[in-house]
């Protein structure tokens, strides 16, 4: 017999799980009793923090990271970020303290009301066990679901009295579930791209999570494909300065079916093409056009307004893919011109993104959570490597800066650059925090525009003259990031601006950049 702490450490310990990302409560303190010394915990000021902490850790390492928030309180913290795991497809298992089970039925201080209904509907699974010894299985289901494609975030609730009890440990299992793609359902894409005239690919987030990179290019160059990105995709898919590179689908139907139209086989790999933010009319789909689309999630695959869906792992689906008939010969399509230099006479956000492309050092990895600089960072600062870009798949505000602390600690070679709005840092700034604490050497860029621009280009599409509670003219980032114990300086010119950023880095600590722009 073993203590359900122990078994649950030793389940941690056999999957991969002994960074813990948290912030505690009473609830439980009787978890973390007698901490092995080679688990780290990783404190965050607040558990949304603490969530996209434990993101952006986990997708880095392709595995998933353990949470630990208190209670209902925590928990609630915690969702809108885990709201953006979920479509992040971020493997996470949360836990979360209960109270004892014996002062339950009087709702103590501090306890779970329904405490697996409350993370619904954005985890997978979410389980209280019924017994104090089925903790450890429930911890090893938990890990096994949230690691099942599609990945995504799951929810134990564990009662504070549970951790001291006996119970018999539980071996840890192994479980493989990349799925291939029906065979007869590819033969038919491989043929279908045999004999298209003209083919275009459109890539989501799920080909570099399924480490199918290498793959599409070799695809894309087979069939003398352009290669466009899903619309708001959070992760990269494709070098950005491939000649075969097309752009950025944007978020709107009428837009989408305008860059793609003249093709007649569309594939969509890894996440949805059909993403809408604002509203659309029209078809979903270029007319004369085949849509096919490839996926591990069948969510994606369900909504699809056109076309047929393959639910596959991208990297196992394209490589028979590669195996299929040589194509007709195509056309290669003309290159498109880089946009023309500009001197900085103008702080802009263009400006500073082209000055972050020529300084960043080789294989940096850039967070991104800068709304209205999005066009600029697509013309600006192409993303060429595997694995060098993230962003929140949700479109919810306050993942990015802790993101990129996460990010670093799993990738400690490579420097992390957060690029973040001054509107968008401040939903997570005590982030910066954790960062000190830690010294994990993250470069914050904060983009000082002093005002929620996207909001105002909205407004303007909306024909709105003023906008309430829009405006954050008075915010000092240096001081801000210095209070937490983080190195900052502010740049408002062109030279001052390459002197912080090459400053920043080089640094082997965190650094903020307040880039104040027009
Ligand atoms: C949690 C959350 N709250 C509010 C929003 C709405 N929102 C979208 S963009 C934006 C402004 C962001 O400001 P900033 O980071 O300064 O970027 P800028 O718009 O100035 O480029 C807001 C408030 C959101 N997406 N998520
Ligand atoms: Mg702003």
């Amino acid at each position: 017999m073993t203590t359900v702490r122990e078994a649950t450490f030793a389940l941690l310990e056999a999957y991969g799980m002994t960074t813990v990302f948290g912030n505690p409560g009473s609830t439980e303190l009787p978890m973390f009793r007698d901490f092995p010394d080679h688990f780290r915990y990783v404190l965050g000021l607040q558990e949304s923090v603490v969530l996209a902490m434990a993101d952006g850790y986990a997708q880095a390492s392709r595995n998933a990271a353990l949470v630990n928030l208190h209670s209902s309180a925590g928990t609630g913290h915690a969702l809108g970020n885990l709201f953006t795991a979920y479509k992040n497809q971020t493997p996470l298992v949360v836990t979360a303290g209960q109270q004892a089970r014996s002062i339950l039925p009087f709702e103590p201080f501090l306890f779970a009301q329904q405490a697996t209904e409350f993370p619904q509907p954005f985890v997978k699974w979410a389980c209280e066990p019924a017994r104090a010894e089925d903790v450890p299985a429930a911890i090893a289901r938990a890990y096994h679901v949230a690691m099942e494609p599609p990945w995504g975030p799951t929810f134990v609730s564990v009662p504070i009295d549970d951790w001291d009890r006996e119970c018999d440990p539980i071996p840890a299992r192994r479980m493989f579930a990349r799925n291939p793609g029906d065979p007869e359902a590819l033969a038919e894409v491989s043929a279908a791209l045999a004999k298209a005239a003209r083919p275009v690919f459109v890539v989501g987030a799920g080909v570099g999570r399924d480490g199918a990179w290498d793959q599409v290019i070799s695809l894309a160059e087979r069939h003398q494909a352009g290669v466009w990105v899903a619309p708001l995709s959070s992760q990269c898919s494709f070098p950005e300065n491939h000649p075969l590179f097309r752009g950025f689908l944007t978020a709107g139907r009428e837009a989408i079916v305008e860059s793609l139209a003249g093709h007649d086989l569309i594939l969509v790999l890894g996440g949805p093409m059909s993403l809408y933010h604002v509203e659309g009319f029209g078809p979903h789909v270029p007319e004369g056009a085949a849509l096919w689309f490839i996926g591990d999630n069948p969510v994606h695959a369900a909504w699809l307004p056109e076309g047929n869906a393959i639910v596959a792992n991208c990297r196992l689906a394209l490589e028979t893919l590669l195996a299929g008939p040589t194509p007709i010969h195509r056309e290669t399509p003309p290159l498109l011109a880089p946009p023309p230099r500009l001197d900085g006479s103008v702080m802009t956000d263009a400006y500073l993104l082209q000055q972050i492309a020529a300084l960043r050092p080789k294989g940096s990895i850039i967070v991104e959570e800068a709304a209205s600089s999005r066009g600029a960072m697509h013309d600006r600062l192409p993303i060429t490597e595997r694995d060098t870009f993230y962003t929140t798949a949700s479109g919810g505000l306050g993942y990015g800066l802790p993101a990129a602390i996460g990010t670093a600690l799993a990738r400690t070679a490579d420097k992390v650059i957060a690029v973040i709005g001054d509107g968008a840092s401040m939903y997570a700034i005590q982030g910066l925090n954790a960062a000190a604490q830690l010294g994990t050497p993250v470069s914050f860029v904060i983009i000082k525009n002093g005002r929620y621009e996207a909001l105002h280009n909205f407004g303007r599409k909306f024909g709105m003259q003023s906008l309430p509670g829009t405006q954050l003219p008075h915010l000092d980032f240096c001081a801000l990031a210095e209070a937490q114990g983080v190195a900052a300086r502010r740049a408002d010119t062109a030279a001052a601006l390459d002197e912080a950023l090459k400053w920043s880095f080089a640094a082997d600590v965190p650094s903020l950049v307040e880039a104040v722009v027009d």
